[in-house]
């Protein structure tokens, strides 16, 4: 049954001897048990589940009874759940299994599958499935020839993943963003394959080595796995969106991070010592650069132990957190999970006494080598072990610290193998499991014991926790940072693709170190590098030992005169950074997006990845070459607004842009509005609440509207899910006679310190001539914060008026 074609070109083969796979065989009967389907072959089947509508879960079994349990990835709620109501047909040569949205066909004689629409257009193929006892058990899809592939997690290259192979299994290599690398510190086994104008997601829920090969065969790519089972989860669409909200749903979304999260971030490997800590914070505050963040990296710590300060460089930390604070910026330390072996040492002590590190079979623990020297690793699949854990870090929360960073949790280890050995043995909640099965789990759980126990601690505060490695799902318990890059002009054009896919893969909080951590930064990168920054997720400055500085000042005036400006950008376009990370908690959908994602049946965008953009309607153009004062940028249909020059461009074309050195091209959608705070100095110093909503494109047409929906609550506590949030509605609507703008707010329990809104018409179509009920004042009125419209020397209409929580509306007329 079998045909000659090799499933894998570099099939294992050994001398002379080729192994052979197994198949399931033909299919037998269906077993119905409640909404779960059993599926019979001749050896082994599959189970069948429908977790929710638009996906089902195909888990294959080679013998006995298929096992039901689903891996830490997929959401509580979602675990072992099927919807009722599927429908189940047999004719001659196939079973159907139907929900509303899609068919799952099974072929009898080769257990093959299709899924088809609901006009029975087919959405996915899987041609065989094969087990090789040695090498895993890997599955052939159809891949016809418009195919393109997004998602995959951290993953270098470009964006569309077409002709691309990669591994998914945790690894710290060190400056390891090469084209060709196939395996990074992240695993996030799940495609979006988009083809024929319809797309689809497969998530192989595996967390041991996995890999998804889009290159070898020109017609079919191949997702597997090296141990365990294959518990694949099938997406449908039809959108590039639908796929990653239904995938979101299944692996759950971000929690909204505290808003000192979303400010710049500074760091360095590391900063010395407490006076060097505090020094640089006075610096920050001194040249007004707005900063939420410095990081303590591996030299706070006595020895490189976990949960502990160095008593000579860092005598009282307490004291210098409390001073920090006063300036408005947090601590967030690194913690590894390497735990020095040291019977002095009390967390080694009690992680031995009560059992916590991870053995091998035989009980021993298992000892290697990280920064501590010889160390012992704990078991995170244990719920007893992540409980004490996220306990320990009330060594840092006494200190007034809500934030950590988790590194080398792939795990990292000094060795050959550069990770734990593949027999250690997790105890996994009494279902036993060898690392080579659980690997890429350990950095997940390692961050949720973080996040749960600075939960536990911080009394209705939002915690924010960092982590290098992470699974499918890490995305409810942390924010990622992309390892290792360089100072390249290189590694900072592949941000670009990395973050973008991440944010397809579930991840929106992701970001690289701002201005590359190996190698040598210049003043132009970490120019260039920041302009990037202020509009990525997570925006951090981090570099390594014995680079050159880069602080924001470490290059002279010039360049710290445009980072200041950047940063103060990003300040200032908080509102509307928070507004679209509330957007990812409830729907999943990224904060940064590829142009594919908004504007998918344009072919220009498959894979345009040296620019983005922020939400729907801000396009953002990096400049990622050294010396360059122009570069192309690709406008989809519809009409632009040059953010710094208000120039209307025609899109649907390439244009050139002129970029400066002070100058990335930004620009903005027509009908599209964005709200601007005050420049603070930092994420929630709110002295001045004062809002402008900046409208683009308006026209005094009939058919003209724009709208906008801003979220608010207090940016710190988990207040907001007892209703302590706003929803703050405006909208401005071409009619008979003028334009209409309005605001109402759709829910008000919490109220930001503002007494003043402010609409700003940038630059309209036509010469506003009144807007009623308001008088026409000057600028140095609305300076004063006088209710009233002024027109400015641009031509913007500026209206300004008292912030009502009853809300208010205006008509405004043109003139002619
Ligand atoms: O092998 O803690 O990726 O951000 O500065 C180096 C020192 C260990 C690797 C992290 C990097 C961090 C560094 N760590």
């Amino acid at each position: 049954m079998e045909g000659s074609e090799a499933i894998r070109p570099d099939k294992y083969t050994e001398a002379g001897h080729t192994e052979t796979g197994r198949y399931l065989g033909a299919f037998q009967r269906v077993e119905r048990r409640g909404d779960t389907f059993v599926l019979r072959a001749e050896r082994g089947g599959a189970a069948v589940l429908f977790p929710a509508d638009g996906i089902f879960r195909i888990k294959f079994f080679w013998q006995g009874e298929p096992d039901l349990s689903s891996t830490v990835a997929i959401d509580p709620a979602f675990r072992q759940k099927s919807e009722s109501g599927i429908g189940l047909e047999e004719t001659g040569d196939r079973v159907i299994l139907r929900t509303s949205l899609i068919a799952l066909e099974i072929d009898k004689p080769t257990f093959a599958f299709t899924v088809r629409d609901k006009e029975g257009k087919v959405l996915c193929r899987q041609t065989r499935l094969v087990c090789q006892p040695r090498s895993g058990v890997h599955a052939v899809y159809d891949m016809p020839q418009d195919s393109h592939f997004y998602g995959l997690g951290e993953k270098s290259s470009f964006l569309d993943k077409r002709g691309e192979r990669y591994t998914n299994w945790n690894t710290d290599v060190y400056a390891p963003h090469v084209p060709e690398i196939e395996a990074l510190y992240q695993s996030i086994p799940f495609v979006i394959h988009m083809a024929g104008g319809t797309s689809c997601g497969l998530f192989l829920d595996n967390p041991g080595r996995t890999e998804v090969d889009m290159r070898t065969h020109a017609d079919a790519f191949t997702m597997g796995c090296s141990t365990g089972d294959y518990d694949l989860y099938f997406i449908a669409g039809p959108s590039v969106k639908d796929v990653v909200t239904r995938y979101t749903a299944l692996t759950g979304r971000i929690e909204l991070p505290p808003k000192w999260a979303l400010g710049y971030h500074q760091s360095r490997y590391s900063y010395m010592d407490q006076e060097e800590v505090l020094e640089l914070a006075r610096t920050f505050r001194e040249k007004n650069i707005p900063c939420d963040v410095i990081y303590l990296d591996i030299h706070y710590m006595d020895g490189y132990r976990v949960f502990t300060f160095d008593p000579l460089r860092f005598p009282d930390p307490e004291a210098m957190i409390r001073e920090l604070r006063g300036m408005g910026i947090r601590i967030v330390p690194i913690v590894d999970p390497g735990v020095k072996k040291d019977p002095k040492y009390g967390v080694y002590r009690e992680g031995v006494q009560q059992g916590h590190f991870c053995t091998k079979l035989e009980g021993d623990i298992y000892f290697d080598e990280v920064w501590p020297g010889t160390s012992a690793f704990p078991d995170f699949t244990d719920d007893r072990t992540s409980k004490w854990w996220g306990d320990l870090h009330s060594f840092y929360t006494e200190n007034g610290i809500e934030g950590i960073w988790n590194d080398m949790n792939e795990p990292a280890v000094f060795n050959e193998s550069k990770t734990m050995d593949l027999d250690v043995i997790h105890r996994n909640n009494g279902d036993l499991k060898t690392h080579e099965e659980l690997h890429n789990l350990y950095g997940l759980l390692m961050s949720k014991a973080t996040a749960e126990g600075l939960k536990r601690q911080l009394d209705n505060r939002r915690p924010f926790v960092l982590t290098r490695a992470g699974y499918a799902g890490i995305q409810r318990y942390a924010a990622v940072w992309t390892g290792d890059n360089r100072s390249f002009w290189e590694h900072m054009a592949l941000a670009m693709p990395m973050v973008l896919n991440m944010g397809l893969s579930g991840l929106p909080f992701a970001g690289p170190d701002i201005g590359g951590f190996a190698h040598h930064t210049s003043g132009q990168l970490l120019v260039r590098w920041t302009q990037m920054g202020a509009f990525f997720p997570y925006f951090r400055n981090h570099s390594a030992i014995d680079t050159l500085r880069q602080e924001p000042w470490a290059f002279g005036a010039e360049t710290e005169e445009i980072i200041r400006k950047y940063i103060g950008l990003r300040y200032r376009w908080l509102p509307h950074i928070y507004n679209l990370f509330q957007e990812a908690a409830a729907t999943g959908l990224p904060v940064i997006r590829p142009l594919v994602l908004e504007y998918p049946d344009d072919p220009n965008v498959t894979n345009l990845c040296d620019q983005f953009l922020l939400g729907d309607a801000v396009l953002i153009a990096p400049v990622y070459r050294p010396d360059t004062d122009h570069r192309a940028v690709y406008l989809p249909e519809g009409r632009w607004f040059d953010y710094w020059t208000g120039e209307k461009l025609e899109g649907g074309r390439h244009i050139l842009a002129a970029c400066p050195l002070d100058t990335m091209p930004m620009y903005v959608k027509s009908g599209a509005i964005v709200p601007e705070g005050a420049l603070a100095q930092h994420a929630d110093d709110q002295t001045d609440g004062n809002l402008t909503f900046h409208i683009y494109g308006a026209e005094a047409l009939s058919g003209f509207q724009a709208e906008y929906s801003l979220y608010e609550d207090d940016g710190a506590t988990y207040d907001y899910r007892d209703q302590t949030y706003s929803r703050l509605n405006v909208r401005l609507e071409g009619q008979e006679g003028g334009l209409k703008l309005s605001y109402a707010y759709a829910h008000r329990q919490y109220e930001a310190n503002r007494s003043l809104l402010r609409f700003k018409l940038c630059r309209p179509e036509f010469a506003p001539s009144g807007v009623q009920g308001l008088p026409a004042i000057t600028a140095e009125q609305l300076g004063e914060g006088a209710e009233g419209w002024h027109v400015d020397g641009e031509g913007s209409l500026i209206i300004q008026a008292a912030d009502r929580p009853s809300g208010a509306s205006w008509m405004i007329t043109a003139a002619n």
